[in-house]
């Protein structure tokens, strides 16, 4: 080491305002698995390995079953809880890609379907409500073991993103909801108290940006923490195939707020600058 650096390290440890590396402090919250970079985020596995275990739909009360995908690892302590609801007339199998690459940065996640694939927006949101019960209580001591169910963050598609709205809604106790090219006929949601991301396609012909993500981000003003992405150049469906967009911002929403894990403010807050992927972003910056 150089002298330089030795001084700096030295002077880091004895004042402890410093800027000291975060592996040397004590864990905020519930920080699992490695410091994140941007290429962690980007790439199409998180750090952890991965199980899973299906639900059918015969044993699901309330909601139409669906895959819990899990880290095998056990020696970090339990894990928050991600519910995901796919979009009118889909299966859970257009979710699946994010539900995967969500549990392989450590969060037990449950990709679930719905009673019917024709079930409207508010009744999404009920059994996003009844899968994460299920998470909490029916679900295999596999799955429990892993999972702290006093941490858990909602996310879904189009109409499964205002279910996410409406899950927000009526359970202030979620800790993120993160809808995705949300569509919902009520544009009002100023009594959701949960950190709320949403995101938003520029090119979106079935929710407009217009009409459902920027006047549903407007209206958060009960939310403690809230952000706006659009996706530049995207349609209605950019949330069904592996987008390593929705995946950087919405895995780090759901670990700064499931988790507390300050180590993903950094990509949250500043705010991204406008690029090839990133229309626009609005935030409520600062989180910490
Ligand atoms: C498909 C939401 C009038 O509303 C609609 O036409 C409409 C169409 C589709 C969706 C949706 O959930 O799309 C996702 O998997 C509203």
């Amino acid at each position: 080491m150089r002298m330089l650096a030795k001084l700096t390290l030295a002077l880091a440890l004895v004042g402890g305002t410093g800027a000291i590396a975060p592996t040397a402090q004590a864990a905020a919250g519930y920080e699992r698995g490695p410091n994140p970079t941007s290429s962690a985020l980007e790439a199409t596995r998180g750090p952890f390995g991965i199980a899973s275990t299906t639900v059918s739909s015969l044993s699901a009360d309330g909601f139409g079953g669906g895959t819990i995908y899990y880290p095998t690892d056990t020696s970090q302590g339990t894990f928050g809880g991600v519910i995901i609801a796919p979009g009118y007339t889909a299966s859970r199998s257009t979710m699946a890609w994010l539900a995967e690459r969500l549990a392989s940065h450590g969060f037990v996640v449950f990709n679930i379907d719905t009673n019917s694939r024709y079930d409207q927006p508010d009744s999404r949101g009920r059994q996003i409500l009844a899968a994460a019960d299920h998470l909490a209580e029916e679900s295999s001591s596999t799955v429990r073991s892993r999972l702290d169910a006093s941490r858990i963050g909602v996310m879904g598609h189009s109409m499964g993103g205002g279910g996410t709205l409406a899950a927000a809604d009526s359970r202030p106790s979620l800790q993120a909801a993160v809808p995705l090219t949300p569509w919902h006929t009520d544009k009002t949601w100023g009594d959701v108290q949960v950190p709320t991301m949403i995101i938003g396609a520029e090119n979106d012909s079935i929710a407009p940006v217009g009409s459902h993500s920027e006047p549903f981000y407007a209206s958060l003003s009960a939310a403690p923490e809230k952000a706006y992405l659009e996706l530049n150049g995207a349609s209605h469906f950019a949330p069904n195939s592996d987008n390593d967009t929705i995946a950087k911002y919405g895995i780090s929403w759901m670990k700064r707020f499931v988790d507390d894990d300050l180590r993903y403010d950094q990509f949250l807050c500043p705010p991204p600058a406008r690029s090839t992927t990133v229309e626009e972003y609005r935030s409520s910056c600062p989180h910490s």
